[in-house]
C-alpha cells in the first residue's frame, strides 16, 4: 500500500489526535446493574494468572533466576556481578511496575486534582538500593541474593548513577519526588531524558579537571524506566505565526520533532503509592523533515532528522550561569510543551470545562528553566481551544507557581529577543501581549513612573533586546517562593522588588528545602538508622515519614552507653570511607584523625578558595612548630569533591591549587600525621552517600547573601556532623533548630556584603594590610611551592584585586571558627553530645515537610492513597 500525503497539509499542526492508551488510566467499565465488566476473556483464568509483589524469599529467588534464563538469556555459569544485579533489578521492576500501575489506575478513576513538577533536572543517583528500602524488601532480597551465591553490596555497586542534573537544584527535585510519593501525593515529575549526564571527572597528572562524556544508558537496558513509544507528542520549532482576527494565530511550517515518552517509577516509602516521573525524549518526525523532503532537498532533511535526535542528547553541565545556546531554548520548549500537551491531553479526558483547568491542575516550576510553560499554555488555550486571552489569563495564573533557586544575576535567565523571535515566532507574540497589557496595569498604579516600567517590563533594552525570565515566570504564576528565610526575603527586597510592591507580599513566600531521610539516612547510614530505630522503639518506617520524632533522641545525649554506640558507628563509617579511597585511589587514610568535608559544585561563591586557602595556612602553621607543639594539635582530614562548569576558568584553578597542595602537604613526613587533604574526583550523588555519613564536620561557607539554601548542609547534620558555616541560606535555620552552640559560624554577614564590595572598588586596601595571614598564604602559592605559581596568579588575583566573594574580609574569623572547632573536639564527650543533638534536631529539613507545604499552601492538593 502506498500512502498518499496531501501537500497542503505539510507543515501545518496537525488536529488533535485522540490518544489512545494502552498501559496507564484504563477504568473498568460497567453494565446496566453498576458492576463493574471484566474487560476480555475468562475473568477467573485471569484473576489466577496475575500476580502481586513478591515478599517472600523462596518468590523473590525465582523471580531473579527467572530474569537471568530470560530477559539475559544466562545461566548460573557465565553470571557475574553485573548479571545478577541486572537480574535482581529486573526483579524489582517488576515489583514497582505492579504498584506503579495500581496508582495511576486510581489516580485515574479518582480524578483528583494532581501537581506537576517541571524541572530541567532530577538528579536520581542509584534506584536499586532505594527501591528496596521504600519496598521494604531489603532483607528478603539480600537473603535471596546471598543463597544465589552473591554479595548484595557488590550488586548495589554494579548500578551506574542516574546524573541527570547538576547539583542542589536537581537532586531537591528527586528528594521531592521521593517525599511526595512516600506522602501519597498524587504528583509527577516531568523532565528530559538526556542520553548524556553530567561529565565524568577526571584529573590529569598537572591536578586539572578533565571532563568525558556520561553515556550512562550504554550498559545497555535501564531497568529503571518504561519505554512509552505509544506517548508521543508532535513539537514545533521555527515557522511563521500568522495572526487571525480574535486575537488567535496560526502557528505553522519549521521544524516538528517527536517527544517521546519513558516513565520513570517513584517508589513511596512503605506504601503501594509509586510515582511517575515521565522524561521526554526527542526523536525525528517520520524520520525526516517533510518540509525539505517535499522541496527535494533530501540532505537538509536527514539533517534536520538528526538535529531533532540532538534536543535531548546532553544536559548543559553549567550551574548557576547562563549561555543564551539555542540548543538550550530548545530543550526547553521542547520539554515544556511536550509536558503541557500531556497534562493537557489527561485534564480533556475527564471532560471538564477549561474554566476548571485550575482545580485539577497545578504546575510549579523549578527555576526559570521552564517558564515557557506560561506563554505555551497560552498557546494552547488561546490558538487551540479558542478561550478568550483575559480568561485563558486567568487559568494560566491560577495553575503556575514559581520557584526561584538562586539571586545570583549571572543565573537569572534571559533570552535574547531575535533569538526567540526566530525559534518561537508565536511565543514572542504572546510574550509581548503580555508585557502590554501588565505595562499598562503598572502605569495604572505608577503613573509616570517611567524607570519603573522600565525595569519591570519583560524585555531588557539593549543590543540585542532580552526576555527576562524571571519576571515572567513570576508575573505568570499564582505563587513565588524561595527556599530559605534569608534567600525569600532577598527576592523579595532585591530581584523581586518591584514586583512585590505591584502584586503584595502575599504572593510571595518561602518554603524551606528538605531532604529525604530515607536516602540520606536510612538507606546510606544504615547503622545509625538501626540505632534510631532501636532507641525510639518504633518502626523505622513510622519516624522516617515523621522526621520530627528524632527529637525523642535528645536525653539520650545524656546516655553514656548511647553515645559510646553513636561514636561507634561515626568511627565505622569513616572507616568505609577510608576503605573507599583506598580501593578506587589507593591511598591510605588516617582514620582517628577529624574528618573535614566540603563537597558541593565548584563555585566562587561557595568559596572551595577560601577552605583550600585555610588548609595552607594551617599546614604552614604546623611547619612553623616545635614536635612538642605539634603533639597538642588536633589532627585533621580533608575532603574536597565537586566538578566545576568546563568553561569555569578560575573554579578550575581553585580544583587544580587543592590537588597540588595535597600533593604537597600529603607527602610532609613533618606533619602528615596531623593534616592531610584529598580531592576525590567525579563526585556524585553515590559518593556523597559515602562521605555525608563519615564527616565530623562539613564546610558550608559562601560569602553571606549567596547560597540560596544548600542541601547538603541539611544531609551532614541530619547523619551527626557538626557544621561550619557563614550565616547563609539554610544554614541559619539549621542553627535555629539545633542550637547555636552546636554549629561554628563565622564571617561577615549580608547587610555588610554591599559595603564592604563597595570599599573593595573605591577604598582598596592592599591584602597584606588588611590580612597578613592571607597574604601569607597567596605569597606561597605565588612563589611556588604548589608548582608553578604563576598558574594560580589569574586566581590569586580575584583575591588580590576586587575580592568580589570577601575572603580578605572573612579569613580571619574563618581561622578563628576551625580554631574553636579544634578545641571543642578535644572534649570527646561533649562533642559527640552536640552530635546526637544536632541529628535529633533536623526533623524540620525533611522534604515531606517541604512537599506538605507546597501541596497544602500552592497547589491544593490532598494525599490519596492506593489501596
Ligand atoms: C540552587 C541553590 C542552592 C539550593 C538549590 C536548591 C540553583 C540555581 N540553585 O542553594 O544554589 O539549595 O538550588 O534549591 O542551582
Amino acid at each position: 500500500m502506498t500512502s498518499v500525503i496531501d501537500p497542503k497539509t505539510i507543515g501545518k499542526p496537525a488536529r488533535p489526535r485522540r490518544h489512545i492508551r494502552t498501559l496507564t488510566g484504563y477504568t473498568p467499565e460497567t453494565d446496566d446493574s453498576g458492576k463493574e465488566k471484566w474487560p476480555r476473556g475468562d475473568e477467573s483464568v485471569w484473576k489466577e494468572a496475575l500476580r502481586s509483589v513478591n515478599t517472600d524469599v523462596p518468590s523473590i529467588t525465582k523471580s531473579i533466576v527467572n530474569h537471568v534464563q530470560t530477559s539475559l538469556a544466562r545461566q548460573a555459569y557465565n553470571l557475574d556481578d553485573l548479571g545478577a544485579y541486572q537480574a535482581a533489578a529486573l526483579s524489582v521492576r517488576d515489583d514497582l511496575i505492579l504498584n506503579w500501575n495500581d496508582t495511576q489506575i486510581h489516580y485515574t478513576q479518582k480524578t483528583p486534582k494532581r501537581a506537576y513538577y517541571l524541572s530541567l533536572e532530577f538528579l536520581m543517583g542509584r534506584t536499586f538500593d532505594n527501591a528496596l528500602l521504600n519496598l521494604g524488601l531489603k532483607d528478603q532480597y539480600r537473603e535471596g541474593i546471598t543463597k544465589l551465591g552473591f554479595n548484595m553490596e557488590d550488586l548495589l555497586e554494579q548500578e551506574r548513577d542516574a546524573a541527570l542534573g547538576n547539583g542542589g537544584l536537581g537532586r531537591l527535585a528527586a528528594c521531592y519526588l521521593d517525599s511526595s510519593a512516600s506522602q501519597e501525593l498524587p504528583v509527577w515529575g516531568y523532565g528530559l531524558r538526556y542520553q548524556y549526564g553530567i561529565f565524568q571527572q577526571l584529573i590529569s597528572p598537572e591536578g586539572q579537571q578533565l571532563e568525558q562524556p556520561d553515556p550512562w544508558l550504554a550498559g545497555g537496558e535501564n531497568p529503571w524506566e518504561l519505554p512509552r513509544l505509544d506517548v508521543t507528542y508532535e513539537v514545533r520549532f521555527y515557522g511563521t505565526a500568522d495572526r487571525l482576527p480574535g486575537g488567535r494565530a496560526l502557528w505553522h511550517g519549521g521544524q516538528e520533532v517527536l517527544a517521546v515518552a519513558y516513565d520513570v517509577m517513584v517508589p513511596g516509602c512503605y506504601t503501594k503509592n509509586t510515582n511517575n516521573l515521565r522524561l521526554w525524549e526527542s526523536k525525528p518526525k517520520r524520520g525526516f523533515d517533510l518540509n525539505s523532503f517535499n522541496a527535494g532537498d533530501y540532505e537538509h532533511a536527514v539533517e534536520s532528522s538528526n538535529s531533532a535526535a540532538a534536543i535531548t542528547s546532553v544536559l548543559y553541565p553549567n550551574d548557576h550561569t547562563t549561555f543564551g545556546k539555542e540548543l538550550r531554548l530548545k530543550q526547553q520548549y521542547f520539554w515544556t510543551a511536550a509536558s503541557l500537551a500531556d497534562i493537557v491531553r489527561r485534564f480533556k479526558n475527564i471532560a471538564k470545562p477549561f474554566s476548571e483547568f485550575p482545580d485539577y491542575v497545578a504546575i510549579q516550576l523549578n527555576d526559570t528553566h521552564p517558564t515557557l510553560a506560561i506563554p505555551e499554555l497560552m498557546r494552547i488555550l488561546v490558538d487551540e481551544e479558542e478561550i478568550p486571552w483575559g480568561k485563558a489569563w486567568d487559568i494560566v495564573t491560577n495553575t503556575v507557581f514559581y520557584t526561584n533557586h538562586t539571586v545570583l544575576p549571572e543565573a537569572l535567565e534571559k533570552w535574547p529577543v531575535p533569538l526567540m523571535e526566530h525559534l518561537l515566532p508565536r511565543h514572542m507574540q504572546i510574550i509581548y501581549d503580555i508585557n502590554l497589557s501588565f505595562l499598562q496595569a503598572v502605569e495604572k498604579k505608577f503613573p509616570g513612573d517611567r524607570d519603573r516600567l522600565a525595569r519591570m517590563s519583560l524585555i531588557e533594552e539593549g543590543f540585542p533586546k532580552q526576555v527576562r525570565m524571571a519576571h515572567l515566570a513570576c508575573i505568570g504564576s499564582r505563587k513565588v517562593n524561595g527556599v530559605a528565610e534569608l534567600h525569600s526575603e532577598l527576592v523579595r527586597t532585591t530581584i523581586l522588588k518591584d514586583f512585590v510592591e505591584f502584586e503584595g507580599l502575599s504572593k510571595f513566600s518561602n518554603v524551606t528545602n528538605g531532604i529525604t531521610p530515607r536516602r540520606w539516612l536510612d538507606q546510606c547510614n544504615p547503622e545509625l538508622s538501626a540505632l534510631i530505630t532501636k532507641t525510639l522503639e518504633v518502626d523505622k518506617s513510622v519516624w522516617l515519614k515523621d522526621l520530627e520524632r528524632l527529637k525523642e533522641l535528645l536525653p539520650y545525649a545524656e546516655d553514656a552507653a548511647f553515645r559510646k554506640e553513636w561514636a561507634a558507628i561515626k568511627q565505622r563509617n569513616k572507616e568505609r570511607l577510608a576503605h573507599h579511597v583506598e580501593t578506587t585511589l589507593g591511598l591510605t587514610v588516617n582514620t582517628n584523625a577529624m574528618f573535614d568535608v566540603q563537597i558541593k559544585r565548584l563555585h566562587e561563591y561557595k568559596r572551595q578558595t577560601l577552605n583550600i586557602l585555610g588548609v595552607i595556612h594551617r599546614y604552614l602553621g604546623l611547619k612553623q612548630m616545635s614536635a612538642a607543639e605539634r603533639k597538642k594539635v588536633n589532627p585533621r582530614v580533608v575532603f574536597f569533591a565537586g566538578k566545576a562548569a568546563p568553561g569555569y576558568y578560575i573554579a578550575k584553578l581553585t580544583i587544580r591549587l587543592i590537588v597540588n597542595a595535597a600533593r604537597v602537604i600529603n607527602a610532609d613526613p613533618d606533619t602528615r600525621d596531623l593534616l592531610t587533604v584529598y580531592f576525590l574526583p567525579d563526585y556524585s550523588v553515590s559518593l556523597a552517600e559515602v562521605l555525608i555519613p563519615s564527616s565530623d564536620i562539613s564546610q558550608h561557607i559562601s560569602t553571606a547573601g549567596t547560597e540560596a539554601s544548600g542541601t547538603s548542609n541539611m544531609k551532614f547534620c541530619l547523619n551527626g556532623g557538626l557544621l561550619v558555616g557563614t550565616v547563609d541560606g539554610a544554614n541559619i535555620e539549621i542553627a535555629e533548630a539545633v542550637g547555636e552552640n552546636n554549629v561554628f559560624f563565622f564571617g561577615h554577614l549580608t547587610p555588610a556584603v554591599e559595603d564592604l564590595r563597595y570599599q573593595h572598588m573605591y577604598r582598596p586596601v592592599p591584602v597584606e594590610e588588611k590580612c597578613p595571614a592571607l597574604a601569607n598564604v597567596l605569597d606561597k602559592i605565588s612563589s611556588g611551592m604548589f608548582g608553578d605559581g604563576e598558574v594560580y596568579e589569574p586566581l590569586l588575583n580575584t583575591i588580590r584585586q576586587g575580592d568580589f566573594y570577601l575572603l580578605t574580609d572573612d579569613f580571619d574569623s574563618y581561622i578563628g571558627a576551625l580554631d574553636m572547632v579544634d578545641k571543642a573536639y578535644l572534649d570527646k564527650e561533649e562533642w559527640i553530645k552536640k552530635s546526637i543533638r544536632t541529628t535529633a534536631n533536623m526533623g524540620k529539613f525533611s522534604s515531606d515537610r517541604a512537599i506538605l507545604e507546597y501541596a497544602e499552601s500552592f497547589w491544593s492538593i490532598e494525599p490519596i492513597k492506593v489501596p
